[in-house]
């Protein structure tokens, strides 16, 4: 950071304050990560400076002559990653991020008016999969442009009925059903998912932006056998950079290229496709399949210590990397409880909750994730300590003094791990 802090000491000065920000607190946002340095090298080349809007050997700019090398390569390692073969699966590198790639599927395989059938958002669904909310606000641009609909989860069990969602499927007759979303702590059933969407003749559309890294250590399973569509973020739990990916049955790649590009976007992110690539050849290694086996272990462990404490964890526990606590049988709030947490230096966000009588900005719940933790090497005698950290500031959340002494012990507890990409 030499040459930035004497160019520009105040934008240096902020950067480093959020560096010592991710090593003192407890990062539990179960979307976000630590990337490796290598990861941060790439993303932070030359490669932001060329322009090469099209494909690799279709480009409409000279000079690509390199950037065909990397994005092809990060195509193959992508499909290597996911046990696909080339003959029958292409896979898009370019979107920036997981609602542009969802856009692009839309734009090329249904048409404005179609319907889409997501997973209800506040059952933990995502905006991209058409989300408007109950009174009819269309808060997000799809189901400004397409007809949403929504399965949900049966609300005593905090899970999926597939009985529920066939029916639900065979009543609104959609032409795309995904399945996927930010909050569903369980594994989705793909077989039964892939049966539904092909009964009713719709398109299959996987987005397993959360659990990438954990299907591809073969941790959670796969929904490749069964989806017509795959799509993914790069930064969660497959620990890259911000950028997504969309995999495809080779008969829609070619109208899924061109509605990234030229339809949604014009030159790709050059540096943040070759941090994926870099991403996705650590994810080859064995030790990321430690990494996500570990994972998965601390967030059943948080879970379960959780629970002994008396908290209400939606669906009973977790599959994989996140964890939702219903917060409504402790009479909190999941925007007080998280700006608690805040202060004391566990980061978590506040999250609506299956069968939720809350608002989106003060839902009844929040959630937790262990991908970064455990990228920090943390294990469940960790999971332990945090578990009783997370326990103390709830049942004290209106104490500012109980609230100051956490923070300085959370504080000293966080700085004792690495942070990959810092100190790693
Ligand atoms: N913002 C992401 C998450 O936190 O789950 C989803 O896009």
């Amino acid at each position: 950071m030499k040459q930035l802090t004497k160019q520009d000491s105040k934008l240096a000065n902020l950067i480093k304050k959020e560096q010592q920000r991710q090593r003192e607190q407890l990062q539990l946002i179960p979307s976000e990560n630590y990337v490796s340095k290598a990861v941060l090298q790439a993303v932070g080349s030359v490669l932001m400076n060329k322009y090469s809007e099209g494909y690799v050997q279709k480009r409409y700019y000279q000079g690509n002559v390199n950037i065909d090398k990397i994005e092809a390569l990060v195509k193959k390692r992508a499909l290597k990653l996911f046990g696909l073969d080339e003959e029958k699966w292409g896979v898009n590198v370019q979107p920036p991020t997981g609602s542009v790639a969802n856009l692009a599927v839309y734009t090329a395989l249904i048409k404005p008016g179609d319907k889409m059938m997501g997973m209800f958002l506040y059952d933990g669904g995502h905006l991209s999969h058409g989300w408007q909310l109950p009174d009819g606000k269309k808060v997000s641009f799809t189901s400004q442009i397409y007809k949403p609909c929504y399965y949900y989860v049966d609300i005593s069990k905090g899970v999926f009925d597939y009985e529920q969602v066939e029916k639900q499927a065979k009543k609104e007759k959609p032409q795309i059903i995904i399945s996927g979303g930010t909050a569903y702590p369980r594994e989705i059933n793909y077989k039964k998912m892939g049966q539904i969407a092909k009964k009713v003749g719709a398109y299959y559309m996987a987005d397993i932006a959360h659990e990438a890294g954990l299907v591809a250590a073969g941790v959670n399973s796969s929904p490749f056998k069964y989806a017509d569509i795959v799509t993914m973020t790069t930064r969660k739990t497959l620990r890259g950079p911000i950028g997504a990916m969309i995999f495809s049955r080779k008969k829609y790649a070619e109208a899924i290229d061109r509605a990234v590009f030229p339809g949604l976007q014009g030159g790709p992110l050059n540096h943040s496709i070759a941090g994926i690539g870099v991403a996705l050849k650590e994810a080859m290694q064995s030790s990321f399949k430690v990494y996500a086996r570990q994972v998965v272990a601390n967030a059943k462990t948080l879970a379960k210590l959780l629970q002994k404490m008396g908290y209400n964890i939606s669906s009973g526990g977790t599959d994989k990397h996140l964890l939702l606590i219903d917060l409504r049988s402790k009479n909190m709030t999941g925007k007080q409880s998280a700006l608690a947490l805040e202060q004391a230096n566990i980061i978590v966000n506040k999250n609506t909750v299956p069968g939720d009588t809350g608002k989106p900005w003060n839902p009844s719940g929040i959630r937790l994730g262990t991908p970064a933790l455990t990228s920090r090497g943390m294990k469940e005698k960790q999971m332990e300590e945090i578990a009783g950290f997370i326990n103390h500031v709830l049942e004290h959340q209106t104490d500012k003094k109980e609230i100051s002494r956490a923070a300085k012990q959370v504080k000293a507890f966080a700085k004792q791990f690495p942070v990959p990409g810092l100190d790693s």
